[in-house]
């Protein structure tokens, strides 16, 4: 079941003029606005970020963004445009994971959230998440614009968002979600082909929300991800 989880696939790119105009040269469907505000929870000492564990709540749903396994590779990763994370939504599922990555014992985490089909397992998640005393590190609302492009002979359609956030930082990104493994290299394909009719330069990586909100308000945070090449 692990592997049928989605996989999302992006590509980060910094959003001018000239891209928006091209976004809608190329028949861009724009998809609407939203806003929404995260929330991004860690231990004190930073347990989940060290390991690229991304833990956050976006407008009452839960999230956890973790590396996929060919992430094992630091080297290959550095070089590639595009960054590859699991999503999970399914809070009974993000336990599981927090559990592992955290090394947390059973007896801690035996008394709640026992079946899926136990009526709030939303509210019991939360308690539960309560214990390990999770602080949120980073809080920001965005403002986004969501276009969906069809490359040329292929109907599968990528996702591209133009993001505000309210700390004065815009940042757009192309996305794939994929299933399994071997759809990855035809999903990075697809994000590469619609960079290119975008018009976006290669040569470098662009920065997160993330990264920006980091280096501004959290140094300390900041300094050590850097230092384990997690950013
Ligand atoms: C995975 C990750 C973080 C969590 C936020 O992920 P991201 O997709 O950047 O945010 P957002 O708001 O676009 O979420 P969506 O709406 O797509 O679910 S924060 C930092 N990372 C790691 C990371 C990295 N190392 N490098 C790059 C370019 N991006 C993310």
């Amino acid at each position: 079941l692990r592997e049928e989880m989605s996989v999302e696939v992006e590509r980060k790119f910094v959003c001018d003029p000239q891209v928006l105009e091209k976004l809608k040269d190329t028949g861009a469907v724009c998809l609407g606005q939203y806003e929404f505000k995260d929330q991004y929870f860690d231990s004190a000492d930073f347990t989940l970020t060290l390991k690229d564990f991304w833990l956050r709540k976006r407008e009452g749903s839960w999230e956890l963004k973790r590396p996929t396994a060919s992430h094992l590779n630091a080297e290959k990763r550095a070089q590639d445009m595009c960054t590859k994370y699991r999503e999970i939504t399914e809070v009974l599922q993000i336990r599981a994971e927090l559990i592992a990555v955290m090394g947390i014992y059973a007896e801690h985490t035996s008394n709640s959230l026992q079946t899926e089909q136990s009526k709030d397992v939303h509210a019991e998640f939360e308690k539960w998440l309560q214990d390990l005393k999770l602080e949120c590190f980073a809080a920001f609302t965005t403002v986004r614009c969501s276009y969906a492009l069809e490359n040329e002979g292929d109907d599968r359609k990528v996702r591209v968002d133009l993001d505000q956030a309210d700390f004065g930082y815009c940042v757009g990104e192309i996305e794939v979600l994929v299933s399994e493994g071997d759809e990855m290299t035809s999903a990075m394909q697809r994000i590469e082909k619609t960079a290119q009719i975008l018009g976006l330069s290669s040569e470098k990586k662009t920065q997160g929300k993330m990264h920006v909100y980091l280096q501004r308000f959290r140094p300390d945070h900041y300094a050590e991800l850097l230092k384990a090449h997690v950013l």
